[in-house]
């Protein structure tokens, strides 16, 4: 399932008509023919394309079979239908050797028999699997996955539209390579009209400090090392997990999901970080769109709490994969502790089965990017000499001003990094001042230098800004809202800080 971006306002499931639309064959055969011409290939536009075109690749003849494996729970009848009738009609017919529909305990009528009728009658085998009680996404796909008889499963969510062409260039890389995890680019489909809109080939999965899934720009490296080809298969550090195909038989070898985790998240980034750390390659394939409808809000029922599942999925993650950096996504969410994580043994001795890399190797090559704390001086609270107080970040977030507040020592929004690049970061935005006298803000870092490079004397404690060559300032109490500001340099108490090392694993001299 994928991260549903903030800015989506408009909830499609709550459009309770539409939901219970229920098109005749004919009327939605014609409707997605319709939708045919017009979702773009990815590569419409000889602009788009240079220097190669995805129109103009080849790919083998002899492919794979797959099994496109599509979890649902309570899904409107249109969005679900509209998903198998574009992988239908959008797949070459040898290559597609099934659906399968897996149903998580959905209540809705419409999903009952009337669904099996229905996929009875379609032109190729739809199975419809149904789990007993409410499982989670995991747990369902493991079941749809047992049934898979194609040589590669393809999981999709329950409410996209695949885009002509859209198969191939996956399983043509699988061929090539078996290890090979793949995505398509996930285009948007609006959730309140349905609009398609292609999405950038110029974005790329990461994570943040709490272990959520993010979009971020791609990289120049990884530019580079595509010769400059934006229809090259992009080598992405993460993915968002819900739209993927892999070859069966390394599905199990790479020990297939972790099982102890419930309903939703973080299992994306548990695949992200084994395939890599075990020897595999996760890509996006910029020439393979599936459209995906991105909703504001989870129409899905989390069973204990939404924050508890979670966290308890990312603490798996951190526990089993993440080595010192276990530690660190602890700090940085101090609630983690106070909830189970279970028996993450199995998990590890697959780990150690799989003879896995560390996730230091993964941050280092696969992910040098990434907002992980990797190459630093300090990693901790930034406490002011004078007032005793600590920057803060107030859970304020880009663009908005960084704060002080009592030193809580507690990690989370008072935990910054002072880093190799000379940033001081917290997640991913970075202290970044514009102007002389101005006050500090929290920027999404850029790594480019200019107004979030910093130098933090640890002589005479001083952090000063490069740019202006001004230093950071504790407020008087009572004045400018309680936030640091920019000042001509004076040595004084005032401009005096204290970084810390809570982490001293991770500390490396200079
Ligand atoms: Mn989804």
């Amino acid at each position: 399932m994928i991260d549903c971006p903030e800015n989506r306002s408009q909830g499609y499931h709550r459009r309770a008509g539409l939901n219970h639309l229920k098109l005749s064959l004919p009327s939605m055969m014609m409707w997605v023919q319709m939708k045919l011409k017009v979702v773009m290939l990815g590569c419409s536009s000889d602009q788009f394309c240079k220097p190669t075109r995805c129109k103009d690749k080849m790919y083998p003849t002899l492919l794979p079979t797959t099994s496109v494996v599509i979890v649902f729970h309570n899904e409107a009848w249109s969005t679900l239908l509209r998903t198998v009738w574009s992988v239908i009609n959008r797949s070459p017919r040898p290559l597609l050797q099934e659906v399968i529909l897996v149903d998580d305990a959905s209540d809705r009528a419409h999903l009952q028999q009337g669904l099996e009728d229905y996929v009875a009658e379609l032109p190729v085998k739809v199975k419809v699997l149904r789990t007993e009680k409410r499982s989670g996404l995991i747990r369902a796909r493991l079941l749809g996955a047992k049934h898979v008889e194609g040589q590669v499963i393809t999981f999709l969510d329950a409410h996209c539209e695949c885009a002509e062409g859209w198969l191939e260039p996956l399983l043509a890389r699988i061929v090539q390579n078996r290890k090979t995890v793949v995505c398509p680019i996930i285009d948007v489909i609006a959730d309140d009209t349905f609009e398609y809109i292609t999405a950038s080939d110029m974005t790329w999965g990461g994570f943040n400090w709490k272990l959520n899934f993010r979009w971020y720009r791609v990289p120049q490296r990884e530019m580079e090392r595509r010769g400059g080809d934006r229809t090259a298969p992009l080598r992405t550090p993460t993915m968002a997990g819900g739209l993927f195909a892999i070859d069966k038989d390394y599905f199990y070898e790479l020990g297939s999901y972790d099982e102890g985790m419930d309903i939703w998240g973080g299992e994306n980034l548990e695949m992200s970080f084994r395939v890599w750390q075990c020897g595999g390659i996760l890509e996006i394939i910029p020439c393979s769109h599936v459209g995906h409808v991105f909703r504001d809000k989870s129409p899905y029922t989390f069973p204990g709490g939404v924050t508890r599942i979670v966290i308890h999925n990312a603490a798996r993650v951190a526990e089993v994969w993440m080595d010192e950096w276990r530690d660190f996504y602890y700090a940085m969410n101090p609630g983690a502790h106070a909830i189970e994580v279970g028996d993450v043994s199995e998990r590890k001795a697959l780990r150690e089965r799989l003879k896995c890399k560390s996730f230091r190797w993964y941050l280092e090559n696969v992910y040098p990017e990434s907002h992980m704390p990797l190459d630093y001086y300090y990693l901790g609270e930034v406490r002011n000499v004078e007032s005793q107080n600590c920057l803060d970040t107030l859970g304020r977030k880009s663009n908005e001003n960084v704060g002080m507040g009592y030193c809580h020592n507690l990690g989370g929004n008072q935990v910054f990094a002072y880093t190799k690049r000379q940033q001081i970061m917290s997640d991913d935005n970075c202290l970044d001042a514009a102007r002389l006298d101005g006050p500090v803000k929290l920027v999404r870092c850029h790594g480019m230098g200019g107004n979030q490079a910093w130098v933090f004397s640890h002589e005479d404690g001083s952090i000063k800004h490069v740019n202006t060559d001004q230093c950071l300032e504790r407020p008087l109490p009572g004045e400018n809202k309680g936030e640091p500001l920019l000042k001509n340099c004076d040595s004084s108490r005032a401009q005096r800080w204290v970084m810390s090392s809570d982490f001293k694993w991770q500390v490396r001299t200079r």
